[in-house]
């Protein structure tokens, strides 16, 4: 069963007269539950009852992760305590963490998308879904579980960590989808591996990895790696969780933002201008129907471009494409800016590089420096140190003649770069410390 077709195939017109109906009804909620709102429309000097067409979204404040944190932890819920169901929290790598609420039709939604995201990648009742993305605070892990449910898949909460414990039941319980990050599908392949069990055996038909970025090469590398269909997820706590957009099986390009529950903004990070179609820059995301924890204009930092083209499958909504990482995550060396997904890139097209890396920033002298430690194959490691200098060269070269920047490339071990169970730490940024 796929859920609320209906909604993802609408023409456009009767999809924004269905979102210009909830835009104006949550306004009215905020202004009159969350202080904060209150506070920041009135500083604006646009009431809830200006806004009379999608257009005039634009003439409202943004939120941002510090509203959040200066509301810590509850100031920013729209509902009273009572009607709070459940809480999770993600962790930045700074200070205080970020709080969200959901009430009782929240978590439903949120199933509901969850289901619909499933969906769209290939899954339905009677797949088995081997769930490797943690549960408790990340929304990760309970956001595919309550979704897979709903789809009235067979979901094995298995959550992240004890990896050769996955790989005993991917083996003998036969599930046929997988959910966790992409960097924790490359290490279960890897345990599955030294297990002397084949991925590629196992019943597998797709993975639906997200919640951090990675390049289409890596999409590449994990499909043949894996044998699966790789599909790529998107969310975030502050406005869901996973299921904010999800890329379809049948075209796997861009990914559809569920635009009856939310509307998307690209904006210039600097200006805060709103940019055309097309344009990259910073994702801005308004929530059309969460109760509890409703945000207006929140900017999510994350990179992108919205495509709204028709798209083989019969959806309307509009597509975002592969995150390309942060605003907070680009790295500027010697006046280049990069990101890690740009490396990347560059790297999973090397014979011999393995998807294991790690960016390394230093400052010395005032200058910026990036190292980029990456695992080899057993075949270049065993080569003679000559022959692995050469090896390293030539990625410093294949980098500069892509990007434009030098890093001095160091060679690791196969297997001595740390594995995630959830999201990898691809930059080690010593500038910050
Ligand atoms: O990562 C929610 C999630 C769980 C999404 C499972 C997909 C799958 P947070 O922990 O709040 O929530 O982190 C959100 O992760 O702002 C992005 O920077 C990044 N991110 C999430 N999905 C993707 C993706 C979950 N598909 C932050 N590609 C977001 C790139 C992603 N980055």
């Amino acid at each position: 069963m796929i859920f609320n077709i209906e909604y993802e195939t609408m023409p456009r017109e009767a999809l924004e007269s269905i979102q210009l109906r909830r835009l104006q009804n949550i306004l009215s909620r905020v202004y009159a539950t969350v202080p904060f709102y209150r506070q920041a429309f009135n500083d604006a000097g646009v009431l809830p009852g200006d806004v009379k067409s999608l257009d005039d979204l634009r003439r409202l404040p943004f939120t941002m992760k510090q509203d959040l944190r200066d509301n810590y932890p509850f100031g920013m819920f729209a509902v009273p305590m009572e009607n709070v169901v459940r809480i999770h929290a993600s962790s930045g790598t700074t200070g205080k963490p970020t709080v969200v609420g959901y009430t009782a039709r929240d978590i439903d939604t949120w199933a509901e998308l969850m289901a619909r995201s499933l969906a769209s990648g290939g899954a339905s009742r009677g797949d088995i879904i081997h769930n490797a993305y943690g549960y408790g605070l990340f929304t990760g892990g309970l956001g595919a579980h309550y979704g897979a449910e709903k789809l009235g898949a067979s979901v094995i909460p298995v959550s992240g960590g004890n990896t050769k414990r996955q790989v005993i039941i991917m083996k003998d319980f036969g599930p046929t989808i997988l959910t966790c990050t992409p960097s924790y599908a490359l290490h279960l392949a890897e345990a599955a591996e030294e297990e002397g069990v084949s991925f590629r055996d196992l019943k597998f038909k797709s993975g639906i990895f997200g919640a951090e970025p990675w390049s289409e090469d890596m999409r590449h590398e994990i499909e043949n790696k894996l044998g699966l269909t790789a599909i790529d997820v998107y969310g975030l706590s502050e406005i869901i969780g996973p299921g904010v957009s999800i890329e379809c099986h049948e075209a796997q390009k861009g990914l559809h933002i569920f635009e009856d529950h939310f509307i998307p903004e690209i904006i210039d990070p600097g200006s805060g201008e709103v940019l055309p179609y097309g344009e990259t820059g910073e994702l801005v995301i308004t929530s059309l129907t969460k109760e509890a924890f409703p945000v207006i204009r929140y900017r999510t930092r994350d990179i992108t471009s919205l495509n709204p083209e028709p798209c083989i499958c019969g959806r309307t909504h509009v597509r975002m494409n592969k995150v390309s990482g942060r605003t907070d995550d680009m790295l500027i060396i010697r006046g280049v800016n990069v990101f890690p997904s740009q490396i990347e890139s560059v790297l999973m097209q090397i014979e011999g590089v393995e998807p294991h890396y790690q960016l390394i920033v230093d400052r010395e002298e005032n200058l910026d420096r990036l190292t980029v430690v990456v695992e080899v194959n057993k075949e270049v490691f065993s080569d003679e140190v000559k022959g692995l200098q050469q090896f390293a060269k030539n990625i410093e070269k294949e980098i500069k003649d892509y990007l434009g920047i030098s890093a001095k490339v160091k060679l690791a071990e196969p297997k001595s770069i740390e594995r995630s169970q959830g999201k990898a730490a691809r930059v080690v940024d010593n500038r910050k410390l």
